[in-house]
């Protein structure tokens, strides 16, 4: 899969506009519009800033533009590293949260399908029991990828099937279990609540579990998913974060913001609809996939 044509909609955003403004030369009007576009591209104040201040030093001492060049370097700076995660535990347990719609069930099956394709185990668990449909739709990928999958009743309790989840993984000795929640507004106390309960319940049907917490954000929103995802993170401890959508939105340059306001690893990006469209994060080839390459 080529990632530069999956984000294509960033890199147009960002490095051609880059690209057309600094072609005509140099100077502090060409710098206010380069300002526009690294905004629009939704980097943020503080890095937008950070790469103005870069770019003005650099032209400085040279007056032949090498933006790009600067442009990967602050970027490439400004991303928290951070370790891979190795799971320790057996079955490793992954809470999947987020608002609705933000990509979820499909992260667990694309999750689920490159974790067998690896040679491992993986029971996908749907404690999302507000809609039978939330179920079918596991179901359908379980079935779709030869995955075994826990549902229970609509309205059942959440926590309950998380349990029921794990205990099974457990008896049948898998590697992984994935837990799917439904999708609730972090302004929802109550369903809120329960999330912390869901949490709080996996840590009763085995030690330490949720081993990660997942937290899914719909990359077209861009960085007004900041105060959603603190919300999220007061009522359980994410751990890591799945950015979606990024193939139908320009605002790819929100990643950085949401890495480093966050600080939480961004472990996986979703860049299309088809089963091979999320794939690990990596800064740098992120990094080349938006602002590199001559096109
Ligand atoms: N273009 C694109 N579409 C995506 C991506 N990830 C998910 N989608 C689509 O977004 C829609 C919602 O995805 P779901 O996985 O059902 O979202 P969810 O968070 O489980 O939704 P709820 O359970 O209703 O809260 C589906 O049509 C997906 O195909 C992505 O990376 N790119
Ligand atoms: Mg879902």
């Amino acid at each position: 899969m080529n990632l530069k044509e999956k984000l294509k909609k960033s890199r147009e955003a960002l490095s051609r506009k880059l690209g057309i403004a600094f072609g005509k030369g140099v100077d502090e009007d060409t710098l206010e519009i380069a300002e526009e576009i690294l905004l629009a591209s939704d980097l943020g104040w503080e890095l937008t800033e950070i790469v103005l201040k870069r770019f003005r030093e650099e032209f400085k001492l040279n007056s032949e533009s090498d933006w790009k060049r600067i442009l990967v370097a602050v970027l490439e700076e400004f991303l928290p590293v951070h370790k891979p995660w190795t799971p320790d535990s057996k079955p490793a347990v992954t809470l999947v949260v987020g608002v609705n719609g933000a990509g979820k069930t499909t992260t667990i099956a694309r999750l689920s399908q490159t974790i067998k394709a690896a040679g491992e185990s993986v029971l996908m668990g749907c404690a999302d029991t507000y809609r039978a449909a939330a179920s079918e739709q596991l179901a359908l990928w379980g079935q779709r990828l030869n995955i075994p999958v826990h549902t229970s009743l609509e309205g059942a309790d959440p926590a309950a099937v998380t349990f029921d989840a794990i205990r099974k993984a457990q008896a049948d000795n898998l590697d992984h279990v994935i837990i799917d929640t439904a999708g609730r507004l972090h302004t929802q106390k109550g369903l809120m609540d329960e999330l912390s309960k869901v949490y709080r319940v996996a840590g009763k049907a085995m030690e330490g579990a949720p081993h990660r917490v997942l937290l899914v954000l719909d990359g077209t929103v861009g960085q007004n998913a900041l105060p959603q995802a603190q919300q999220f993170m007061k009522f359980l401890p994410v751990t890591d974060l799945v950015v979606t959508k990024l193939d139908g939105t320009a605002k790819g340059g929100s990643v950085f913001a949401m890495a480093r306001e966050l600080n939480l690893p961004i472990r996986y990006i979703g860049v299309g609809e088809g089963a091979e469209d999320l794939i690990e994060f990596n800064g740098r080839t992120f990094i080349e996939a938006i602002v590199g390459g001559n096109d």
